[in-house]
């Protein structure tokens, strides 16, 4: 049945209060929950003016909606979406990007200090009766260290600040330096990786970043060396990651993300050495609700002809169709 209202698809569900305001706004369709995929694509898909949601949204999608006007991605990475046939057809872009920062740093440092302090194994040898039996083994002092960012933009410098706040030294790695800060710049990855005692990954996922952080890399970490991650499981070779921790080559690692989500390597599960979450860097209530509202309010501006809030790089110049 055509309705008077804006038609828009979610392609994968958001935070709920977000979710449920655009459903209020607009004639929406849940494209996740459709039995059949494609019948909904098929029905409605020439009448959709704004995508919101997550997940792959690619040229297939494109040629399914051809009405399609805005793609209001839920994250502040966005390399599941093909950006470069988006921008062909004239259709805009927008991410999240800000809302999520202190969440997903706080995440960083939490992980980093789990793993440092060894948190989840103290924890298992208190419940394991172990503790009258002798004291657990030393740690070493965050202040000590020095923390080497791998992607030192909005979320990596957060990270630096809370790490600072520990009294680690900072050094970091990007393509170029960045303006007005202080911290040691690493043109090269392997240099970073050698100068550091832990490494912390927040580059944006993509081909570009596919396998940044090689073995090399990660031999050069070291032993004694902690690799934590909460950018894309793609930007870190994980087999050799398993296979460097396997053999000691690494000394440790914290992982909120993996490459084939929700798969996560085995062979992780069996290493005292390891601390793994399931990609929770941005999932907090306020944070995902910040995210989920900065989407729909994309949807609202561009519905309603005001400028968009929040568009992608690529996009920045592109006026919507
Ligand atoms: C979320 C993220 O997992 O924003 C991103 O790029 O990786 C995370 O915040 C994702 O957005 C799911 O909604």
């Amino acid at each position: 049945m055509t309705t008077q209202r804006p038609e828009v698809m979610i392609t994968r569900p958001f935070y709920p209060a977000s979710m449920e305001w655009l459903e209020r706004e607009y004639t929406t369709y849940r494209l996740f929950e459709a039995p059949d995929r494609d019948a909904m694509l098929r029905e409605v898909g020439s009448r959709i003016q704004a995508i919101a949601g997550g997940g792959a949204v690619d040229a297939a999608l494109f040629g399914a909606l051809p009405a399609l006007r805005l793609v209001a991605y839920v994250g502040v990475g966005y390399e599941q979406v093909d950006v470069a046939s988006a921008v062909q057809r004239g259709i805009v872009v927008t991410n999240t990007p800000g809302v999520l920062n202190d969440a997903v740093a706080d995440l960083a440092l939490s992980l980093l200090l789990a793993a440092e302090r060894r948190i989840v194994t103290a924890d298992a040898f208190v419940r394991a009766g172990e503790w009258p039996a002798g004291g657990f083994p030393f740690t070493r002092h965050l202040g000590d260290l020095t923390l080497g960012i791998v992607g030192l933009g909005r979320i990596g410098l957060e990270v630096a600040h809370r790490a600072e706040a520990f009294g680690m030294t900072i050094a970091y790695h990007n393509r170029n330096p960045r303006s007005g800060v202080a911290y040691a710049y690493h043109s090269d990855l392997l240099g970073l990786a050698q100068a550091s005692d832990i490494l912390l990954c927040v580059v944006p996922g993509g081909s570009e970043t596919r396998h940044l952080v090689t073995e090399d890399v990660l031999r050069a970490l070291g032993p004694t060396g902690t690799f934590v991650n909460i950018a894309r499981g793609s930007v870190v070779d994980e087999a050799a990651l398993v296979r460097c921790l396997q053999e000691g080559a690494l000394g440790a690692a914290a992982l909120d993300v993996f490459d084939r989500e929700p798969a996560v390597p085995q062979e992780l599960f069996a290493l005292d050495n390891v601390v793994l979450t399931p990609h929770i860097g941005s999932a907090t209530h306020s944070t995902r609700k910040a995210m989920g509202d900065l989407a729909v309010q994309n949807v609202l501006a561009l519905l309603g002809g005001r400028p968009l809030l929040s568009p992608v790089a690529e996009c920045a110049a592109l006026t919507p169709r």
